[in-house]
């Protein structure tokens, strides 16, 4: 029986990707670093100095700690001013329906993000009501892949692992699921370990999830 269910936010709740796609193109470019879409997908669910690792990495540069601190926080007042104008329309479709239609049934929710900046996302969207918690970046020490975002959230909703379904768009995240031991629906066609792979956010609903899990 399903007792809780786990979202990512960023690709699963809305399109965050967006926004963190362009403020890391525009990073990289200024640092002399090339970037297009494909070597995007490598940061989607990735934390952010994580993130400015790979991209490094792949520019094949090095920087010092403190010019890290720099261009992670000048990445971050890019992202910040781009979210500042997320309204509920930015819901991806069929997301809002889902998550009614989960509170409705009894089923806890909770929020398993990377992101530091989950808080003031969830509040533009208007959806702090449908989550019973919410475990963001600034609460757990290891990002995805590890599992510990998930475990917490699972553990504060006070529910079992084994009684819960987490929701991903990201590779690194559906591996954080199942390391946890859950079940893993993946929200886009390459998630190859996920338990149910939807195309989009529009298929996701209570019947069909019940059916697989
Ligand atoms: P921030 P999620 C993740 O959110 C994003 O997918 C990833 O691209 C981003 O780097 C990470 O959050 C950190 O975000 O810089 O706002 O702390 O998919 O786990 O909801
Ligand atoms: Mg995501």
């Amino acid at each position: 029986e399903i007792k809780g269910i786990l979202f990512d936010l960023d690709g699963v709740i809305t399109d965050t990707a967006e926004y963190h796609y362009e403020a890391w193109k525009k990073l990289a470019e200024d640092i002399g670093i090339s970037f297009d879409r494909d070597f995007n997908e490598k940061l989607k669910g990735v934390g952010r100095m994580e993130s400015l690792d790979l991209i490094l990495e792949h520019g094949g540069k090095e920087l010092s700690g403190a010019d890290k601190e720099y261009y992670a926080s000048k990445k971050n007042d890019h992202y910040r001013t781009m979210i500042s104008n997320i309204t509920p329309n930015d819901l991806l479709p069929g997301i809002l329906k889902f998550m009614e239609e989960i509170k409705l049934a009894g089923i806890k929710t909770a929020l398993a993000s990377s992101s530091k900046n989950a808080q003031p996302v969830i509040e533009r969207l208007e959806i702090t009501h449908l989550l019973d918690e919410v475990v963001d970046a600034t609460k757990v020490e290891r990002g995805k892949p590890d599992p510990e975002i998930f475990l917490k959230a699972a553990e504060q909703l006070n529910v079992s692992a084994a009684g819960c379904v987490g929701i991903e768009d990201a590779q690194a995240g559906v591996e954080a699921i199942k390391s946890a031991d859950m079940f893993a629906v993946g929200v886009g066609q390459s998630l190859k370990k996920a338990d149910w792979i939807v195309q989009d956010t529009t298929e996701l609903n209570l019947k069909d999830l019940r059916e697989r899990f």
